[in-house]
C-alpha cells in the first residue's frame, strides 16, 4: 500500500486482471534480496554459485524459447498508426490492452505479484523518470535490483512529490512464444509485457523505458533518449572529454565503455572514466550545451566473448554479486562461456540444462555451445573499476561529440567528422552494418539501423530525425559528430585495425578535433585525419594499413548514396527535407 492514490488504484487494478495471490511492496533492502534468493532456490528459478569463488553470485536459465528480444512481437500502441512510423509494428491501444488483457487474465493464480518502485537516473535529479514494475518473476525483481536505483527512496520520492510514473506491467504467463507480447502506450506512459523472462522483454527500465517511452517523452518535452554509451576519456593534462556513442546491439559498446587504455597511451597518462554501456539521456542544460546521464544503474552484458584481453574491467566486476544467466554451468559451481577465459572446462550442465564436454557436436555436426550466444551477466555499475564518480552527479557530464559506428568492411573509413550538426544528424539516419556470420541472413547485406535506434524508437523514426535536428538548433554550441568504422578489412579479408583498447587513440583524435587542437583533411564524405595526428604511441601496425584504413573510394560511396536513398523513401513525407538535402549535397561532392 501507498499514500500515493493513483498507484494504489492501478496496482489495484492489474490485481484485480491477474489474480495473484498475494502482492508484495518491494524495499530493495538487503533482508528482502536474501529472502527472494532464498525463495527461487527452493523452486529452482536460481542457483547459488560458488560462494568463495564467486560471492553474492546467482545463476538463472531462462526457458529455451526465450533467450532474447522479440521484435516482431514488440509494438508501438498509438491513437494514429502514423505516429508509429514505418520501421514500427502498430496495434491500436484498444486492440493491445485486449490482446495482452487476454492472456494476463488470471496468470498470477498462485503467484505473488511484486511492486518494484524504480527511478531511471539519480533519485531526485530533474533528468530522472520514476517507473512502477508489477512482475511475477523473482529473477526480474532482482536484476531490476541491479539495473535500477529501487525501492523505498524512490517511493517515499513519488509519494511526496505526487508525481506521475510509467506503468510497467510485466508478467511471465506461460513463457509461451504465441502468447507473448511487448506493447508500448506512449501516450498512456505505459508498457505491457508478457509471456517472456528475458531481460530485454522483462526488465522494463531498460529498452522499454528508457528507449522507447523515453524516446517519445524526450520528443515531447526536449530531450533525447538515445542507444549510447557515454565514457569520459581523460588526458594527460586531467583534462576529460565525454563522449556519448551509438552502435547497433553486439558491436562491442560494453567493450568500448570501459577500455583497458593500451600501454603506450597508459604511460602517457590516459585514463577511461566510464558512465554508461548502453542508454544514454541527454538535455540542453542552462550553459546551452548538451548533457548526459546513464539512466541505469547496473550492466546486462553479454558473456560469450567477455574474456581479460577484450575486457578486463568486466571481468574483474563480474567477479561478486553478480546475476548469471543461460551460461555453462561448471562441477565447482561457477561459470563458463565460449571465448571466456580460461580455456573450457572439461564437463558442465550447458544452458539448457543438458551434460556438456567440448568438442561434442549436434545431428548437423555444428558444435553443442556450454552457453547460450546472447547468454548474459548482470552486474551493479559501481563494481567496475573505470567507473565515473559522476554517476550520481543530477546533471550528469558535459558531451563534447556524438559519435556513430557500424561494421562495414570496406566502405567507411576508420574516422570521420561530419561538417555540421546537420549533416551528422544524415550521418547517423544513415548509420548500417553488415551481416557476419553469426546473423541470420545474407552474409555481407548492409542492415540499415539510424542512431542505432530501430528496434528502440518509440515514434515516427521521421518525426525522430526532425526532433535530432530542431535539438542541433538549440545548443550553442551542438557536440560535433563523428563516424567510426572498427572493422575495415583488406584485400584478403584481414582486420586492417587491431581495435579493442586501440581505439582510444582514435577517440584521442576525435576529442582533439573537439578541442580545436587538430585539424583535418576534407573529404566527400567529411574530415578525416592527418595520417600523423593518430597517436600510434606503442602500436607496430603496417603503415600502409593507416593509408587504407583512411582511404575513400568514391564509387563505392556512390553505390552507397543510391542504397540510403532506397532506405530514404520508406519514410516517405514523413522524412525531413534536410535529410535529401544532405543526400543530394553528398551525390554532388562525389561528382
Ligand atoms: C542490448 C541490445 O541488449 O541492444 O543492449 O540488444
Ligand atoms: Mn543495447
Amino acid at each position: 500500500m501507498t499514500k500515493h492514490r493513483k498507484l494504489n488504484k492501478w496496482v489495484k487494478e492489474c490485481a484485480e486482471l491477474c489474480q495473484p495471490v498475494k502482492i508484495v511492496w518491494c524495499d530493495g533492502s538487503e533482508e528482502e534480496k536474501n529472502q527472494l534468493e532464498k525463495e527461487a532456490f527452493k523452486t529452482g528459478e536460481l542457483l547459488q554459485l560458488n560462494r568463495k569463488k564467486l560471492p553474492g553470485c546467482v545463476f538463472h536459465r531462462t526457458a529455451i524459447n526465450d533467450v532474447a528480444r522479440t521484435e516482431h512481437l514488440t509494438y508501438i500502441c498509438t491513437k494514429n498508426k502514423r505516429d508509429a512510423g514505418p520501421t514500427n509494428n502498430w496495434m491500436s491501444p484498444k486492440e493491445g490492452y485486449h490482446r495482452a488483457g487476454e492472456i494476463f487474465k488470471n496468470s498470477m493464480r498462485g503467484r505473488t505479484m511484486y511492486v518494484i518502485p524504480f527511478s531511471m537516473g539519480p533519485v531526485g535529479s530533474p533528468f530522472s523518470k520514476i517507473g512502477i514494475q508489477l512482475t511475477d518473476s523473482i529473477y526480474v525483481v532482482l536484476n531490476m535490483r541491479i539495473m535500477t536505483r529501487m525501492g523505498k527512496p524512490v517511493l517515499d520520492l513519488l509519494e511526496k512529490t505526487n508525481g506521475d510514473f510509467t506503468r510497467c506491467l510485466h508478467g511471465k504467463a506461460d513463457l509461451d512464444v504465441n502468447r507473448r507480447l511487448v506493447l508500448h502506450f506512449p501516450e498512456d506512459n505505459t508498457i505491457w509485457s508478457v509471456g517472456s523472462g528475458y531481460g530485454g522483454n522483462a526488465l522494463l527500465g531498460k529498452k522499454c523505458l528508457s528507449l522507447r517511452i523515453g524516446s517519445y517523452l524526450g520528443k515531447r518535452e526536449g530531450w533525447m533518449a538515445e542507444h549510447m554509451l557515454i565514457m569520459g576519456i581523460e588526458d594527460p593534462s586531467g583534462y576529460i572529454g565525454y563522449i556519448a556513442a551509438a552502435f547497433p546491439s553486439a558491436c562491442g559498446k560494453t567493450n568500448l565503455a570501459m577500455l583497458l587504455p593500451p600501454e603506450g597511451l597508459k604511460r602517457k597518462g590516459y585514463r577511461i572514466w566510464t558512465v554508461g554501456d548502453d542508454i544514454a539521456w541527454m538535455r540542453i542544460d542552462t550553459d546551452g550545451k548538451l548533457w548526459g546521464i546513464n539512466p541505469e544503474y547496473g550492466l546486462f552484458g553479454v558473456a560469450p566473448g567477455s574474456n581479460s584481453k577484450t575486457n578486463p574491467n568486466i571481468m574483474e566486476a563480474i567477479k561478486k554479486n553478480t546475476i548469471y544467466t543461460n551460461v555453462l554451468f561448471k562441477k565447482d559451481k561457477t561459470v563458463w562461456w565460449e571465448g571466456g577465459d580460461p580455456a573450457a572446462p572439461d564437463e558442465g550442465i550447458d544452458w539448457q540444462g543438458n551434460p556438456w564436454k567440448p568438442g561434442q557436436v549436434d545431428e548437423n555436426r555444428e558444435p553443442i555451445l556450454g552457453s547460450h550466444p546472447n547468454s548474459r551477466f548482470t552486474v551493479p555499475i559501481l563494481q567496475v573499476p573505470s567507473v565515473t564518480n559522476r554517476l550520481e552527479h543530477h546533471h550528469g557530464v558535459p558531451i563534447s561529440a556524438i559519435i556513430f559506428g557500424g561494421s562495414r568492411a570496406h566502405l567507411a573509413p576508420l574516422v570521420y567528422e561530419s561538417f555540421n550538426w546537420q549533416h551528422g544528424v544524415f550521418v547517423g539516419a544513415t548509420m548500417a552494418s553488415e551481416r557476419t556470420a553469426a546473423q541470420f541472413g545474407k552474409l555481407g547485406e548492409v542492415r540499415r539501423d539510424p542512431m542505432a535506434m530501430l528496434p528502440f524508437c518509440g515514434y515516427n523514426m521521421g518525426d525522430y530525425f526532425e526532433h535530432w535536428l530542431e535539438m542541433g538548433k538549440k545548443m550553442t554550441p551542438p557536440p560535433k559528430i563523428f563516424n567510426v568504422n572498427w572493422f575495415r578489412k583488406d584485400e584478403k579479408g584481414n582486420f586492417l585495425w587491431p581495435g579493442f583498447g586501440e581505439n582510444l587513440r582514435i577517440l584521442e583524435w576525435i576529442i582533439s578535433r573537439c578541442k580545436g587542437d587538430v585539424d583535418a583533411i576534407k573529404t566527400p564524405i567529411g574530415y578525416i585525419p592527418h595520417e600523423n595526428d593518430i597517436d600510434m604511441t606503442g602500436l607496430r601496425i603496417p603503415r600502409e594499413n593507416i593509408t587504407k584504413l583512411l582511404t575513400i573510394s568514391k564509387k563505392d560511396w556512390k553505390q552507397e548514396a543510391e542504397s540510403t536513398a532506397e532506405f530514404f523513401k520508406r519514410f516517405g513525407g514523413d522524412l525531413p527535407q534536410e535529410m535529401w538535402k544532405e543526400h543530394r549535397a553528398l551525390v554532388k561532392r562525389l561528382k
